[in-house]
């Protein structure tokens, strides 16, 4: 795939580039989008699942141990998932902090739960939507991972009550009408007013505030590019790369 010189060079001069990503990035991996999927193999998870009924605490109190299995059954999927180009990418552009002669800021925020930039060797992202591996309570906020009274929490197909408060425990993912992680959002608003390149990478960027990071970039003067095989309506999208993440983000940390 040939990518423009003028986007070439506009990314590797750039001094603080902020990457935001979403599911797009995980879809090389074999991890399923929420809206539009265009593989083979499967569908988009909303094209199967309401997402009012899955994603959001009016679904979770209607039924909980519904919600609670399939984030159990996505969690079981997402472990036979690993890093793809993408991720890699990313993290060697964070780490090298340069993909030219300079030296570059590289700040990564992702909306995705799935922890596979993690896994791909990223070490400082900004997780908007929380993170699906990690696991609260809905009344006292304590936070549980691997066993609760001795019960291994992967294990449960229904959901269990906190030892501290009797609350239900929930995934620490953010749902629709909830707010996001208040030091992540600030970190992400921070970035993307700071940056002179806002890279918006596999996201339909059709879920707020997300999707008003690039505005706000492109409000302080950044220019703004998408890495998307279906280029988004977005107005403030000032170049789109039309094809995958991973072998866009290949090509330009090569
Ligand atoms: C590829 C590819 C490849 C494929 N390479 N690309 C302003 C206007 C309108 C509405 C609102 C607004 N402000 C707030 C709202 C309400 C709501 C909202 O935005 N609704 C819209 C849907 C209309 N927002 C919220 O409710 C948020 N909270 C909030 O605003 O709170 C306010 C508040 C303040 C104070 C107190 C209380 C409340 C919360 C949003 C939470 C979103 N949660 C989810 C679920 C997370 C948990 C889970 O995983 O189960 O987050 S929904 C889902 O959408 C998930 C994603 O992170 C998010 C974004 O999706 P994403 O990543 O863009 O994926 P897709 O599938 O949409 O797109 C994939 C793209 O990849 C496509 O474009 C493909 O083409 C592309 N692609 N292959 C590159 N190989």
């Amino acid at each position: 795939m040939d990518i423009e010189p003028e986007v070439l060079a506009l990314v590797q001069h750039a001094k603080r580039v902020t990457i935001l990503t979403g599911a797009g990035v995980s879809a090389e991996s074999g991890v399923a989008t929420f809206r539009s999927y265009k593989e083979e193999t499967k569908e988009s998870l909303w094209s199967q699942y309401d997402p009012q009924k899955m994603a959001s605490i009016d679904g979770f109190l209607e039924n909980p141990n519904r919600v609670w299995q399939w984030y159990q059954w996505r969690r079981s999927e997402l472990k036979t998932k690993k890093p793809n180009e993408a991720h890699k990418a990313i993290a060697k552009w964070q780490e090298s902090k340069t993909l030219s002669s300079k030296n570059q800021n590289v700040t990564l925020i992702t909306q995705n739960v799935d922890g596979l930039h993690q896994a791909g060797g990223s070490k400082d992202v900004i997780e908007l939507h929380g993170n699906i591996w990690r696991n609260h309570c809905l009344q006292c906020l304590a936070e549980y991972n691997g066993e609760v009274d001795g019960v291994d929490l992967e294990e449960r197909e229904e959901v269990i009550e906190c030892p501290e408060c009797g609350g239900q425990i929930r995934p620490s993912v953010v749902w629709f009408g909830e707010a996001l992680p208040e030091q992540a959002w600030r970190d992400a608003e921070s970035a993307s007013y700071s940056c002179d390149l806002f890279l918006s990478v596999g996201t339909s960027s059709q879920v707020y505030p997300a999707a008003g990071l690039a505005a706000l970039a492109k409000s302080q003067g950044a220019t703004v590019i998408e890495i998307n095989p279906e280029p988004t309506k977005s107005s403030v999208v000032d170049y789109c790369i039309a094809g995958k993440a991973g072998e866009v983000l290949s090509i330009l940390n090569t």
